[in-house]
């Protein structure tokens, strides 16, 4: 047999009328026992009115936006046409569960369920207009959105709010769970605004294509980098004259052994040789921030280009390899880049990054540091042109070189110091091994 409960207004203590704030079911909702029907606020508190029992609403007697006093009718629920829900047991006995008090009252008893204390019984201020609510202004929000963003971990203090008077609603916490997941508009709570978005079709045609996994996974780790890296850039150029003499010397051996010596062999092996010598430039900072990790390894990050965008394989201990065996390994591993066969492991644990363009062209670009590496080189098109040596010009093939770095860790002396050393080694490789 179906019975019908009228769930009343609860005692709402000295207020004669508070606003309904949010009406969380609709007429046809199956309901449990505790779940919340409508949010209330006065003033000073906000409060959840849950259902005394299980059933399914058949009528709903308030508005969003009106207003209510104690014992006005919520909703009328038709209970007995569902096996009445008991409360979660895995959550026990809860201080918000609410007893549930049925009266009768005419030919539906009436059902006045006590109130669920907000979690936040003083009512916040509004964050200011437009932008995010700070620690400093507790979050505008109802007990149901605040439990929604808890449940997937988002922090209202974050978020700025669409409705009346800066209240963060449903939407504007799935909308920034959907920002954060996607790398877009507010970068997982930076406060940056989003880019707008524009219908570009507008202006001529367009066309969509879908970005490869390979492009979306290093977007999502360049916009970490880039954000969380305070970048500086210092550019610098090697006469590499007779390091390019010394490696063409060498092509025929080189390819007796299956291998292509390019210039990356021989950047790699000086690029460890400045790094043994500039530890910092070999570390990471503390998560803490409260000290830095030295690595007593030295495993260099190629970045290689592929048709499906960015990839960075990882060649390890490079200190102790020859140019040959850093040659093989780099072919090897670059062609595997570009087949997508990379493992897992093949992309882990490098200590500091080479991005290689100068097979492409180019005079200088400012590399991303791959963080929470401190420094990556970039390299540019090596090119023969005059310099002064002594007061005489000579052709020489000067190769640029770009170093970014983390400037919390390393100051701007260091990083030119770094490149020097590094331009020196390469102006005469036998330092290398000096
Ligand atoms: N200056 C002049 N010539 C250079 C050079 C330089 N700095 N670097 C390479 N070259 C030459 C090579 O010697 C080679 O010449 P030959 O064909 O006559 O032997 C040619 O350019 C092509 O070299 P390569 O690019 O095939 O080989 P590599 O060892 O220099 O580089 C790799 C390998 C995997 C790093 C490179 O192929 C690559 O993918 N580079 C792109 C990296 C990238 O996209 N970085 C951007 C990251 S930030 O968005």
């Amino acid at each position: 047999m179906s019975e019908t409960l009228s769930v009343v207004v609860p005692d709402i203590g000295d207020f004669d009328q508070v606003d309904v704030v949010e009406v969380l079911v609709a007429v046809g909702d199956d309901v449990s026992v505790d779940q919340s029907l409508i949010t209330l606020e006065s003033d000073k508190a906000s409060m959840e009115v849950p259902s005394p029992a299980a059933g399914r609403v058949v009528e709903i007697a308030v508005e969003l936006g009106g207003q209510v006093g104690e014992g006005d009718l919520i909703l009328t629920i038709e209970a007995a046409d569902l096996p009445a829900e008991e409360p979660d047991e895995k959550a026990g006995p809860s201080e918000e569960s609410a007893p549930t008090v049925v009266e009768a009252a005419g030919p539906a008893p009436a059902a006045s369920p006590e109130p669920r204390p907000s979690p936040s019984r003083r009512r916040p201020p509004p964050p200011a207009a437009g932008g995010p609510a700070t620690s400093a202004s507790p979050p505008h929000a109802s007990p149901a959105v605040r439990r929604f963003a808890r449940l997937l971990g988002a922090d209202l203090t974050r978020l700025s709010g669409s409705g009346a008077k800066g209240r963060i609603l449903r939407e504007d916490v799935e909308a920034f769970v959907k920002e954060v997941m996607t790398g877009r508009g507010r970068a997982a709570g930076t406060g940056i605004p989003p880019v707008p978005e524009i219908d570009f079709s507008k202006f001529g045609p367009v066309e969509s294509k879908p970005l490869s996994r390979i492009r979306k996974l290093s977007a999502a780790n360049l916009h970490r980098s880039w954000l969380n890296v305070p970048h500086v850039t210092q550019h610098d150029e090697a006469d590499i004259t007779d390091l390019e003499a010394f490696r063409r010397a060498h092509l025929d051996e080189a390819r007796e052994r299956g291998v292509r010596l390019t210039l990356l062999a021989f950047l790699m092996k000086a690029v460890a040789a400045s790094l043994a010598e500039f530890p910092e430039m070999n570390s990471s900072l503390a998560p803490d921030g409260e000290s830095l990790i030295l690595k007593r390894y030295f495993h260099l990050g190629v970045a290689v280009d592929t048709p499906d965008g960015l990839v960075v394989p990882v060649v390890r201990d490079v200190d102790s390899k020859g140019v040959y065996e850093l040659a093989g390994e780099l072919g090897e591993i670059s062609g595997r880049a570009r087949e997508g066969k990379l493992r897992p492991a093949d992309i882990q644990g490098a200590t500091f990054t080479i991005s290689s363009l100068g097979g492409i062209g180019g005079t200088a670009f400012t590399p991303i540091v791959n963080a929470p590496e401190v420094g990556i080189l970039g390299v540019s098109r090596a090119v023969r042109r005059p310099v002064y040596i002594g007061a005489g010009l000579a052709p020489r093939l000067m190769l640029p070189v770009s170093l970014s770095y983390d400037h919390r860790v390393i100051d701007g002396a260091s990083a030119v110091r770094f490149t020097t050393h590094l331009c020196s080694a390469l102006a005469d490789i036998r330092r290398v091994v000096l």
